[in-house]
């Protein structure tokens, strides 16, 4: 049976990779890290795999050097996947320096708690499309210029740095995923397509009036959380370490997502959508579209979702989901 830690295991990409390897037959060693709001809301995306026998939950915080040793120490994992991080890129500036701490010192302290205490450990760097930044040359690939434009993306391009310098220099089994937007109904809700969808689904249930928006111009290449965790989980299983892009290879806007979600629902944007300059960025990334060919020639990997089945999936899970909630109000009031 395999060992795999899996940092960050609460977050959307963390859950879907822990359903996956479980299924595998994995032992999974998911991280969390305590903070004040309850625990029971903090882990709504694990809640299913609590009570697995192959499921252990630990505390750890990726910028505590000695949490990770004590991990690696202790389970000897197989498999490292560094998912933790300060993932919003707009809070990225308003909290520059911890989300650095978080996105950076985070990968190095496990790259170092590897080669120290268990060298064979194979590790998959969760890097990102929002290093290429403005650079608007498409699509964007493997050759294509890094040229961040946020705090969150610089923090990432240094641990991506990183992870290649362990490969060459210490021949740590180390891969980096430059992954492009990946959205589930276990999405954040503050990511644009989550805000949407659960927006859309209170509209349509008389629970909320007004959706506030910012730049609609900006184009993603948006697949699914569950194809793209297996992408990672196929990265790790090749004989040797290397760097992949993850993408659908198309783009839409936030204005077309928007227009899809809304006019599924049967909702009309003008009557709900209001531009609010307080969720525009210092600096946006205008577009993104990525080419995932290396991945598919090398490792085989397809992505199953398109667009539309991703923000339809999205939407009516949020339906469901404030409608559970609205009954239960009703009920717990009659
Ligand atoms: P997510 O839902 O925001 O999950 C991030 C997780 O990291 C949360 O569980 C969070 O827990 C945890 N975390 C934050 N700071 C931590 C710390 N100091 N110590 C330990 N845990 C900490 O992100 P995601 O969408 O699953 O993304 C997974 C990874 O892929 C991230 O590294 C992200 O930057 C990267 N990525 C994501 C995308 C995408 O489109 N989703 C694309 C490219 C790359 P708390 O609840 O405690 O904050
Ligand atoms: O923004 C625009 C916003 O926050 C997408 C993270 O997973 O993917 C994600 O980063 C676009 C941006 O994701 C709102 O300005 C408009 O242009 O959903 P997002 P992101 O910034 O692309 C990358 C690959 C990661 O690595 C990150 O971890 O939508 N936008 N109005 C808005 N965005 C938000 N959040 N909220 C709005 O109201």
């Amino acid at each position: 049976m395999k060992t795999a830690i899996i940092t960050g295991v609460t977050g959307q990409d963390g859950s879907y990779l822990s359903d996956l390897l479980i299924d595998k037959g994995y032992k999974v060693i998911g991280t969390y890290r305590r903070t004040v709001s309850d625990f029971e809301n903090k882990c709504q995306n694990i809640t299913h795999l609590l009570d697995d026998g192959n499921f252990i939950l630990e505390e750890a915080d990726v910028t505590d050097s000695s949490s990770l040793y004590r991990l690696i120490s202790e389970y000897q994992p197989d498999e490292y996947y560094n998912l933790a991080a300060q993932s919003h890129v707009g809070t990225s500036f308003k909290t520059p320096v911890s989300t650095t701490e978080i996105n950076m010192m985070g990968c190095l302290y496990a790259l170092e708690a590897i080669r120290l205490q268990k060298p064979s450990c194979k590790f998959y760097q969760a890097s990102t499309s929002e290093m290429f930044g403005d650079n608007t040359q498409c699509p964007q690939g493997l050759d294509t210029h890094f040229s961040p434009v946020s705090p969150y993306a610089c923090a990432k391009l240094a641990a991506h740095h990183m992870v290649s310098t362990y490969r060459k220099s210490y021949g740590i089994y180390a891969c980096s995923g430059i992954l492009f937007n990946h959205e589930s109904p276990r999405r954040g809700e503050n990511f644009v397509t989550r805000k949407i969808t659960k927006a859309a689904a209170r509209i349509k249930l008389g629970l909320q009036d007004e959706l506030r928006l910012g730049n609609l111009s900006a184009q993603r290449d948006w697949g699914h959380a569950a194809d793209y965790v297996k992408g990672m989980w196929m990265m790790l299983q090749h004989e040797v370490a290397d760097d992949y892009v993850l993408a659908t290879g198309k783009t839409n806007s936030v204005q077309e997502f928007l227009e899809y979600v809304f006019d599924y629902a049967g909702l009309d944007i003008k009557d709900h959508v209001v531009i609010d300059p307080k969720f525009y960025r210092p600096c946006e990334v205008p577009k993104l579209w990525g080419d995932p060919s290396k991945m598919m020639k090398t490792l085989g990997w397809v992505p199953e979702y398109d667009f539309e089945e991703l923000a339809m999936e999205m939407y009516e899970q949020d339906l469901k989901k404030q409608y559970f909630k609205l009954n239960k109000t009703i009920d717990s009031n009659v």
